[in-house]
Formats: C-alpha cells, structure tokens, sequence
C-alpha cells in the first residue's frame, strides 16, 4: 500500500441552495473527513490508497464505504461496528463564511483506541491529523501510539495538524499538536492555524517550534507554502484562484504533495502539484474537484 489513511468519515449535508441552514428546506449530502479526502485524492491520482477507521452500522456508515470503495480507495480495514452511529455534520452558509455543526460525539470512529492497526502491514506512509485525538481519549492513544510510538514503522508517519477549534480548546489542544507535528515524518500546518495554537508569527516561528519534524510545510494561504527540511526551506507560491469554498483544500494540497513525493519528484514539484490539486479543490463547492489530467500531472511532477 501507498497510503494508508487513519481518521473519521462522516455524511456532510449542507443547504441545497443559498440560504442559512436554519430556514432550509433541501439539503446536499456527501462524504466529509479529512484524512478520507485524501484518500480519495491520492486514489484519483493513480496511487494505492487505503482508508481505516470505523463506521456506524447504519446507512450513512454503508453509504461512506461504498462511496470510498468506488472512489478507487482500499476499503478492507474500515470497520463498519454496531453500537454506536456515524458522525455526521452539517454546513451553514453565512455572510461571514461556513461555519461547522457537528453531530459526532459519542461516534462509532470516536470508539477507536490503541491496537486499531495491530493487525495492518506497514504502507509506505501513514497519513494522520490533528482531528482523531480530539474526538476521546482511546483516539488520542491510538494517535499516540502511531505517530510517537510508531507502531506501524517502517512506515512514513504523515501528519496533518488539522486544528478544529469547536472540538477542543487551544489550551488543550495546542501541546497536543505541536507534540504530534514534530513527532511526524512530514507534517502540514496552516500559519493561521498555527498563530492559533501556538501564538508564533511566521513561518520560521513554526520551524523553530517543530525542530525535529523531518519535512514540514507550513502553508501561508494564498500566499503560498514553505518546506522546511533540515536547514533548507524552500517556497512555493500559490497559484491566483478564486475561492468558491475553502473546505477540503488542506486535504487536496496534502494529497498532491504525498503523490509527488512518492513518485520521486523534487520537493518543488511535489509542491506544485499540491497546490494544483488545492486550487480544485477551492475552486469547487465539494471537499475535492477532480485531479488534472495525467499528463498535466506528470508534466508537474517532471519540472524541477
Ligand atoms: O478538511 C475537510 C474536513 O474538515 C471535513 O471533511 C470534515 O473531517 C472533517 C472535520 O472533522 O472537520
């Protein structure tokens, strides 16, 4: 396996057309969670991409492994387990932005815990955010046990911080994060998100707090991202687009920039196909937008 992604997938329902979600009447429905976007991402691309977690027996909880299933993405360790439902989410369109209502607590993915993966062979890279350890206490342990106790090693741990302020407060979570970010193999995290949680101003603020992380992309919006590799960092501008939605394009930058590394690009090209893969994404009112063409992809990938 390529990629094998660890987190909580969950039905999104969102307003099918412009309004608030307190007046409306039809909804959209779709498949939502981080690290199963990226799945899908990485399985659109071309690569071997696995999903794990656990679903709710019910119909939302079928519904997400079949969708993963015919989005090309290896559905053989997501567990589908009685007693407790599938999250589930909904988005409210407003003047200022979306905002986010979760109904996930108490979640058949938030009954995961240490051990999930004892039985899984090693991918090439195992991708996890920041959102499993704030759904209980056995997911931070499962997290804990992965990213800092590397329980699936060789496998490359990838780590996507992923802060969701309404799951857990700063003063929570900020530690939490910055442990696991700097544990990581490769990690991603926004400049906002990271002014957030750990009160830093720049890019180099970041470096200077995750010293050990192996290669770190701190990613400035449209402005553009940084690779921190040792002591070499390279930058690489965002491409200009117009935001429809910004949900889902971490998730498409993430998977861009994996792909390109797993297939041996430069880290400039790798980035550059992040940031392709992202503009979709922002380009689009769903999670993901469909990849570039493959010829558009390598001839990405191929430039230095
Ligand atoms: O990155 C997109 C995700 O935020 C969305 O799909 C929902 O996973 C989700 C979450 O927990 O917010």
């Amino acid at each position: 396996m390529d990629v094998l992604c660890l987190g909580e997938s969950m039905i999104v329902l969102a307003p099918a057309s412009a309004g608030p979600l307190r007046t409306a009447v039809d909804f959209h429905a779709g498949t939502a969670g981080a690290e199963s976007n990226v799945a899908i991402a990485l399985a659109r691309l071309g690569a071997r991409a696995a999903w794990t977690g656990r679903l709710g027996d019910d119909p939302f909880g079928h519904r997400i492994r079949d969708h993963l299933a015919e989005s090309g993405v290896d559905v053989s360790g997501a567990a589908i387990a009685p007693g407790a439902p599938t999250g589930v989410y909904f988005k409210d369109p407003g003047p200022q932005g979306t905002t986010v209502h979760y109904y996930r607590r108490g979640s058949a993915a938030s009954t995961m815990g240490p051990g999930h993966l004892a039985d899984a062979p090693a991918p090439r890279i195992l991708h996890l955010s920041g959102i499993t350890p704030a759904l209980s206490a056995s997911c931070a342990a499962l997290v804990e046990e992965l990213v800092v106790g590397r329980a699936l090693a060789p496998a490359q741990v990838s780590f996507d911080v992923n802060y969701r302020p309404a799951l857990w407060p700063v003063a929570e979570a900020g530690p939490v994060l910055a442990r696991l970010a700097d544990a990581a193999d490769i990690a991603f995290v926004g400049l906002d998100e990271a002014q957030t949680l750990w009160g830093v101003e720049t890019p180099e603020d970041v470096r200077k707090l995750l010293p050990n992380t192996g290669m770190l992309l701190v990613k400035d919006g449209g402005n553009g991202v940084t690779a921190f590799e040792g002591e070499t960092a390279n930058f690489a501008p965002a491409p200009p687009v117009d935001v429809v939605e910004p949900v889902g394009a971490g998730d498409a930058f993430a998977a861009g920039f994996l792909y390109g590394r797993l297939q041996g690009a430069t880290v400039h090209a790798a980035l550059r196909l992040g940031h392709r893969l992202a503009a979709g994404a922002l380009q689009t009112v769903g999670d993901l937008a469909p990849p570039p063409p493959p010829e558009t992809v390598r001839a990405l990938l191929e430039d230095q």
